[in-house]
């Protein structure tokens, strides 16, 4: 049995593998094949962890893996807990897995759990979204190259994928999607033969880990794959076209997931092309791919990408509520609709997307970014817990079922179909995540889609036990950086929601107006006497109405929109005080301040690490720390250089500010 690995990659938060813990273990099977390929796998991973483990075939082993008579799901229940002793209970083979790496951690990262330990999902589906194409790049990745593609071949490293997939396990993640969302012409085979014989080695690789594959499609793939005159998703030749082709895929990849959509979207085909609904082309494919029980999860990301910025009554973040909420209650039971958390993009700061609480009807995902697309490239360190945190909690204040976590599953007529889905931040960097701290991330969102209740600070705390070995006051100053970077990052870059002052196209470091004259409705109308995008019902573009009555009021005022979305949802003069009882201008100053001020502190804190951590991961953190300073110091300079050239109005506090 292959034990270690080949291909030399961090083992990140399963590198301490515990010696001579237990001498035997035993396990009760379950009956079908995946089962038995999940068996092969629990073995693996035993030898991994708990090396020098033998497997017996009788009921007093050391470690007993034993069918449970509750359901679990894909859970487990950790029954015992003496000594050498130590019982795993599953009511799937998947949950002996989870079950294993569960007890690894409490083992490894000394965590203390009462028992009996049971530990069942919050959510259904726990989804990565790779954006890797087949050239081998990543839109919108900062860790290296993908780890599926290399120069418009299968890279084929077995290897490195099956860490990749036990990593993945070991944080609950049970769906994979393999290629970008935008599919380019060489992807939009990936539905044929050819590169289904790749592919289904891939899927078989997650899959003895208990996670389904999914492909991204092109929506016009009928006409450059198929040849049609049209990609129609109403004319029967188009859905024949497509039940083929779905069958063909389930012929090589039994356990095949589904289809990931874009359609309609900055430029990738779509139903509107006919005069078709999204459900049209949602319904049309759910249909296809019934007979097999797969899903096709059909992204809200719909919005016109060519707009005016003289034009202030069209706004962006009105898009997705407008045309997917009236047709709640017409997709098919076996379509999921994936719903970014913010109206926008990503920001660091934005409202949550009025779409939760306002769909009822349908299946819902809801879409993170782990990659740092905005928030800062794995340069700049950017913990994003607290931020997922505080889009699962937030209440929508609608009358009934009203916290964002619990309405994706409630208002999922079939909750199997609903769940988070993120979009994934690994490349061939050796550390996987291009920065090592941003493999925190990775780790983080794992956990909290198993584990709802789970708090940032205790994903944060368990991360970095795992991850080092450091003294309690180290660890303890490790988890308040990462607890901390998410405000720096916002403090240093765009103030109280306003977004996107990032570099166009790169969408890494500052440039205010960037945006401000361009055609993808991000604008901020920053002028002489202040700056905002104005979203109220009165005098704006009526954002605010999408949102229950309650939380419409809160946000259409001035004075109870919180601080922290001000401008996103107000255009106010710079001398408009906030909440804090600082003025709009005074708050952008102090903040960018501050930002560079705590990138100085962590630096110095990194610093102190050096000898305790890996020289590796030490010269990593060092080095990220040194370039998010540099860029730090470029927001801060240039966003407070902006505002007083708009402003006239000096800081209070006479620190440098050029004119
Ligand atoms: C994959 C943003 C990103 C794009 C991405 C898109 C999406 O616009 O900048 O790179 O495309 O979101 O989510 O589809």
């Amino acid at each position: 049995m292959e034990v270690g690995f080949t291909t030399k990659r961090d083992l990140c938060w399963l590198k301490k593998p515990m010696q001579n813990k237990f001498s035997t273990f035993s396990v009760e099977d379950f009956k079908d094949t995946d089962a038995k390929i999940i068996h092969e796998t629990l073995c693996m991973e035993i030898s991994r962890l708990f090396p020098n483990a033998k497997e017996i075939f009788e009921a007093k082993a050391e470690l007993i893996f034993a069918k449970s008579e509750d359901d679990l799901k894909e859970g487990f229940c950790i029954s015992c807990f003496e000594n050498h002793n130590v019982r795993i209970l599953a009511s799937e083979e998947i949950g002996y897995l989870h079950g294993l790496f569960a007890l690894y951690e409490i083992l490894a990262g000394e965590r203390k759990v009462t028992i009996p330990y049971t530990s069942v999902p919050d959510q259904s589906i726990r989804m990565l979204n790779h954006w890797d194409n087949f050239d081998g790049s990543i839109e919108r990745g900062y860790a290296g190259d993908s780890i599926f593609y290399d120069r418009n071949e299968f890279r084929g490293d077995y290897d490195l994928l099956t860490q990749y997939a036990r990593l993945l396990c070991s944080v609950g993640i049970n769906a994979v999607s393999i290629n970008n969302v935008n599919v380019h012409h060489r992807e939009a085979f990936f539905i044929e033969k050819p590169a289904l014989m790749h592919i289904k080695k891939i899927a078989a690789i997650f899959s003895a880990y208990g996670i389904r594959l999914f492909l991204a499609i092109n929506f016009a793939a009928p006409i450059i794959v198929g040849k049609l005159d049209s990609a129609d998703p109403c004319d029967p030749q188009v859905k024949n076209w497509w039940t083929k082709v779905l069958d063909g895929i389930y012929e090589e990849i039994p356990q095949f997931g589904g289809l990931l959509v874009k359609a309609d979207s900055e430029g990738e085909p779509g139903p509107f092309t006919y005069g078709r609904t999204h459900a049209d082309g949602a319904n049309m494919l759910a249909s296809a791919i019934a007979s097999h029980k797969g899903v096709i999860i059909w992204r809200c990301f719909v919005y016109n990408c060519r707009q005016s910025w003289k034009d202030r009554s069209l706004d962006r973040a009105n898009a997705a509520y407008d045309l997917f909420s009236t047709l709640d209650g017409t997709f098919a039971e076996n379509v999921i609709l994936q719903i970014k958390n913010g109206p926008i993009d990503f920001q660091i700061r934005e409202p949550v997307s009025p779409l939760f609480g306002a769909l009822h009807k349908t299946n819902q995902i809801l879409e993170f970014e782990i990659t740092q697309e905005y928030t800062g490239h794995q340069i700049d360190q950017c913990y994003l817990l607290p931020m997922w945190k505080e889009v699962m909690d937030f209440d929508t204040r609608y009358e009934g079922i009203s916290l964002v976590k619990d309405i994706l599953r409630e208002y999922s007529p079939s909750r199997k179909n609903s769940g988070i889905a993120a979009v994934v931040n690994v490349g061939m960097d050796e550390n996987w995540t291009g920065n090592k701290l941003a493999q925190a991330n990775l780790f983080g969102y794992g956990l909290l889609c198993w584990d709802n209740a789970l708090s940032s600070e205790e994903i944060a705390e368990r991360w970095v036990r795992l991850s080092f070995s450091l003294e309690e006051e180290d660890e303890k100053k490790m988890v308040d950086m990462l607890m901390t970077s998410r405000e720096t990052y916002e403090n240093y870059s765009c103030p109280l929601g306003v977004g996107f002052m990032c570099k166009p196209g790169i969408h890494y470091g500052v440039d205010v107006d960037g945006y401000e004259y361009d055609r993808w409705g991000t604008y901020h109308y920053a002028d002489r006497n202040g700056v905002g995008r104005e979203r109220s019902l009165a005098t704006g573009t009526g954002y605010t109405r999408r949102y229950s009555d309650s939380r419409f009021r809160e946000y259409e005022d001035v004075n109870t929109c919180p601080d922290e979305l001000l401008l996103f949802m107000h255009h106010v003069s710079y001398d408009h005080v906030l909440h804090s009882g600082k003025t709009v201008i005074q708050h952008i100053y102090d903040t960018h301040f501050k930002g560079v001020e705590t990138v100085e502190q962590y630096l110095a804190f990194i610093r102190t690490l050096e000898g305790k951590i890996e020289k590796a991961e030490f010269e990593n953190i060092l080095e990220r720390a040194e370039r998010q300073l540099a860029a730090a110091v470029e927001w801060r300079d240039t966003i407070n250089t902006y505002f007083y050239r708009k402003s006239g109005i000096e800081d209070e506090q006479h620190r440098t500010v050029y004119a």
